[in-house]
């Protein structure tokens, strides 16, 4: 079985019960003109690890691990957006509104779609999800359940948000989860290293953190 150098220690999963959870990859975070740049971020921090990403998504199609890609995006309608998230930042063009990639953060819009290095392929799952946590008011959890997934490799943005959000989730639900440390990223890089050391602190609490290299040479 292949085991990754982790911390805080190893960790060794079966690729058949291992998915690959992609959080959030999309044009909105990381691209001028998005919601992450309507929230004051510097955007530019985020795609430095696009290439580390789609390493980690070949090697899990290559591996016969499952793919799942998070969209967080809401219906046209913004039905299933809170009032309380619209409202949140008080933003001159904020969900749902008009901008340059489209309307901001609705599903279907150019904004909402994933990166161009990072497209989802033939057998990928897409998940759209309208919050921060991949499980909350989605079927994630019966996805993963059906798959008979066990265990969780976890990369996206951003760390302290949408990545962190996801992973505690899956930790509570009893999944065994690992943050691919450069596979992930926040528009703080100080958020991302602290998450990380909250991961895999009091024995791994939250999980398990390695990064590609490590995932890497467990197969190697
Ligand atoms: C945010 C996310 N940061 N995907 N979403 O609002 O982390």
């Amino acid at each position: 079985m292949p085991t990754v150098h982790a911390r805080p220690y190893d960790f060794p999963f079966d690729p058949a019960h291992t998915a690959v959870v992609m959080i959030d990859m999309q044009r909105d975070f990381l691209e001028p003109g998005g919601f992450g740049a309507m929230l004051g971020n510097d955007v530019s921090l985020l795609r430095p690890i696009v290439p580390a990403c789609a390493r980690l998504l070949a090697l899990a199609r290559a591996k016969g691990m499952a793919v799942i890609h998070t969209q967080e995006a809401h219906d046209a309608q913004l039905a299933d957006c809170p009032p309380s998230k619209r409202a949140r930042g008080a933003l001159s063009c904020g969900i749902g509104d008009p901008g340059p990639l489209g309307r901001v953060l609705v599903a279907g819009e150019p904004g909402a779609g994933f990166v161009p290095e990072l497209l989802p392929q033939p057998g990928d799952i897409v998940l759209r999800k309208p919050g921060k946590g991949a499980f909350h008011a989605t079927a994630l959890d019966a996805i993963l359940h059906a798959q008979g997934i066990t265990h969780l490799l976890i990369g996206g943005v951003t760390t302290e948000v949408c990545v962190q959000s996801t992973m505690r989730e899956a930790n509570d639900r009893g999944y065994e989860c690992l943050l691919v440390t450069d596979c992930a990223a926040s528009y703080f890089p100080q958020f991302h290293a602290a998450v990380v050391e909250m991961v895999v602190a009091q024995g791994g609490i939250v999980g398990w953190a390695a990064s590609l290299a490590e995932i890497e040479s467990a197969f190697a």
